[in-house]
C-alpha cells in the first residue's frame, strides 16, 4: 500500500470528466487500496481517484465516526439512481481545497449503483452524513468541485487563496 500526494485546486485534473472502468481487476483493487490509504492518512472521509490524478470513475469512502468500527468502501462506476425530494444542508470541507468550509445543499437521502471490489452491481440507499459524502465524490467524477455550488465571489476567494498556498508550498 502506499500514499499518493492529492492535488489541489486548481488543477485542470480536477475538472476533467472521468472515464468509467470496464470491470474491477487487481490493478484496480490495488488502487482502491493506496486511496483508502492515503484517505485515511489526509485524514477525509471520501476520496476521488481524480485527486490523485487518476481520471477514472471509482471513490473510496468511510463515514464511520471515531466511536463506531471503521466501515471502508469502494465504489466504481457510481451513479445516483435516484434522490429524495427532500435537501440538507451540510458543511462541506474537500481535501483539495484544504480548510475551507462552506455550507452546500443537496438531496438528503440517495440510492447509488456501482461495482463493488468483485466487480458485483450493487445498491446502497444513503443518508445523512453518507449521502452527502457520496455525492461529493460523484460529482469529482464529472469534474465538479463542492466550491461550484457557491457564489462566484466566494469561489473565487477561495481559488485564489489555493493558487497561494500552492505557491508556498512549491517554495518549501
Ligand atoms: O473529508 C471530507 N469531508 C467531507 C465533509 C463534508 C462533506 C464532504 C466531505 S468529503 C471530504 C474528503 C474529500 O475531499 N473527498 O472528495
Ligand atoms: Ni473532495
Amino acid at each position: 500500500m502506499s500514499i499518493r500526494p492529492i492535488l489541489i485546486h486548481p488543477d485542470p485534473r480536477l475538472k476533467k470528466i472521468c472515464a468509467p472502468v470496464e470491470g474491477v481487476d487487481p490493478s484496480l483493487r490495488k488502487l482502491a487500496d493506496d486511496m483508502m490509504e492515503t484517505m485515511y492518512d489526509a485524514p477525509g472521509i471520501g476520496l476521488a481517484a481524480p485527486q490523485i490524478g487518476v481520471l477514472q470513475r471509482l471513490f473510496v469512502m468511510d463515514f464511520s465516526g471515531k466511536d463506531t468500527p471503521p466501515d471502508p468502501m469502494a465504489l466504481f462506476n457510481p451513479e445516483v439512481i435516484w434522490a429524495s425530494e427532500e435537501k440538507n444542508t451540510y458543511e462541506e470541507g474537500c481535501l483539495s481545497i484544504p480548510d475551507m468550509y462552506e455550507e452546500v445543499t443537496r438531496p438528503a437521502e440517495v440510492k447509488v449503483r456501482y461495482l463493488d471490489l468483485d466487480g458485483k452491481t450493487q445498491e446502497m440507499q444513503l443518508d445523512g452524513l453518507g449521502a452527502t459524502c457520496a455525492q461529493h465524490e460523484i460529482d469529482h467524477l464529472n469534474g465538479k468541485l463542492f466550491i461550484d455550488y457557491l457564489s462566484r465571489i466566494k469561489r473565487s476567494m477561495i481559488t485564489n487563496k489555493m493558487k497561494k498556498l500552492k505557491k508556498e508550498r512549491a517554495l518549501l
